[in-house]
């Protein structure tokens, strides 16, 4: 493994934000004087707003094999992935070919495709073996809308270590767009999430605080940081974090 090189996955559900962040966050980092490598994993995005130093499109892309296969959008999206799992060697030589030390990775629109699918899990163990990852996880702050949902998130994140068996951030991403302060408070304290839950009833409320235990046993500290894709709010925040996990690898 390079000491010095680092990978950032960023994942979450369709129009969460990856894409933007990846743009935006490579952005803050230039000013930083970090050049970061910008890869495109996702064969079915129309454009993109950044220039990729790497762009799965160039192998494998919807377009091509709705025409070629006869598949509609949703058959051509899974096709895609097996294609990816089947050139994962080549795609990562590729990737880690790049001369830069910092790489930034978007991946497919639809995240189930990439981690419930062997491709993602073939291309970001590879890639791992070589860099220092930490994947993201990005939540609209749509869907965190009670207290049930952000467990559901914190739950997500630790299937994307368990799957891709990197440290793993949540980010609410959007968070111009907030105005629950409620919702802000319940992401930066369990404490005061499990209060939240315990004033509901029923199955959900035994369940989400059984939850909460396991999470807090296996991750102590509250990992869902606020921040704005297109504002950089948060971006410092998120920044200084990746540090943190990447200094606990024990690799820099
Ligand atoms: N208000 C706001 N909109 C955002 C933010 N991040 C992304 N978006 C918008 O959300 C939509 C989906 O973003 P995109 O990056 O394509 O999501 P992806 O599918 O996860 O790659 C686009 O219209 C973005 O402009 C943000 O931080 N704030
Ligand atoms: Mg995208």
């Amino acid at each position: 493994m390079s000491r010095n090189k680092t990978c950032i996955v960023f994942l979450g559900p369709a129009g969460s934000g990856k894409t933007t962040l990846t743009h935006r966050f490579s952005y803050w980092l230039s000013e930083l004087n970090i050049d970061a490598a910008l890869i495109n994993l996702d064969p079915a995005v129309r454009s993109i707003p950044y220039s990729a130093d790497y762009d799965i499109r160039a192998i494998i892309n919807i377009w091509d094999i709705m025409d070629r296969e006869k598949l509609g959008p949703n058959g051509a999206v899974i096709r895609a992935a097996e294609l990816m799992e089947v050139k994962s060697g080549e795609i990562v030589k590729n990737i880690l070919n790049i001369d830069k030390n910092m790489y930034l990775i978007d991946t497919p629109g639809q995240m189930e495709i990439f981690l419930f699918h062997r491709s993602g899990v073939e291309i970001i163990g590879a890639i791992r073996r070589h860099v220092k990852a930490v994947s993201i996880l990005l939540i609209d702050p749509k869907t965190l809308i009670s207290p049930v949902e952000i467990v559901v998130v914190e739950l997500l994140n630790l299937i994307v270590r368990l799957k891709l068996e990197t440290p793993t951030l949540a980010v609410m991403n959007k968070f111009d767009l907030i105005t629950s302060k409620e919702i802000i408070k319940m992401i930066s304290s369990r404490k005061i999430l499990r209060k939240a839950i315990r004033g509901i009833s029923g199955v959900q409320r035994d369940l989400a605080l059984k939850c909460i235990a396991i999470l807090t046993n296996i991750t102590p500290v509250k990992t869902i940081v606020p921040i704005s894709a297109t504002t950089g709010k948060g971006f410092e925040e998120l920044y200084g974090l990746l540090h943190e996990v990447w200094c606990e690898c024990g690799e820099t």
